[in-house]
């Protein structure tokens, strides 16, 4: 079972598109083991986003992220990291599908609304970043049989 990192960027928050998303996520049959708001400083913000350190988006990203509160998410399921990825659509909220999250909300490529771990190494990097075990919850879910 993989699990993929999920952040509720502060474009979508200020715009109270939280629930929005998290509903179109968990109808692709994903499971929300772990979640929570937080308020992202910079260091932690330059850590997430630590392998696009120099290019020219990168401090204005930090900006961005450290902007609002955000939420964090843990959704668990079959692939989870490509279901939560084509339910974004495409990093530039132009270029996405209409029906994806991004390509429905997304306001331009860096105010896009949600993040989602690209792979499963990063995954549980990220994950680590922002959870610890005791807020990861192990459950079954009826449906699940
Ligand atoms: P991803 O979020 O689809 O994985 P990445 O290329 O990893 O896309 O970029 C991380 C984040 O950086 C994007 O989600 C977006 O918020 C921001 N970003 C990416 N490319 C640009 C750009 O060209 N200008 C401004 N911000 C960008
Ligand atoms: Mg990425």
């Amino acid at each position: 079972m993989e699990r993929s990192l999920v952040l509720i960027k502060p474009d979508a928050m200020q715009r109270r598109l939280a629930g929005a998303i998290i509903i179109r996520l968990e109808q692709r049959g994903l499971k929300l083991v772990a979640i929570k708001v937080l308020h992202l400083d910079k260091a932690l913000a330059r850590r997430h986003y630590a392998v696009h350190a120099g290019k020219p988006f990168f401090d204005g990203l930090v900006d961005y992220v450290s902007s609002a509160p955000i939420i964090a998410i843990i959704f668990e399921g079959e692939s989870a990291i490509e279901v939560v990825r084509e339910t974004m659509g495409a990093t530039d909220p132009a270029k996405a599908e209409p029906g994806t999250i991004r390509g429905d909300f997304g306001l331009d490529i860096e105010r896009n609304t949600v993040h989602g771990s690209d792979s499963v190494e990063t995954a549980e990097e990220e994950i680590k970043l922002f959870f610890s075990q005791d807020e990861i919850f192990n459950y079954q879910n009826e449906v699940d049989d």
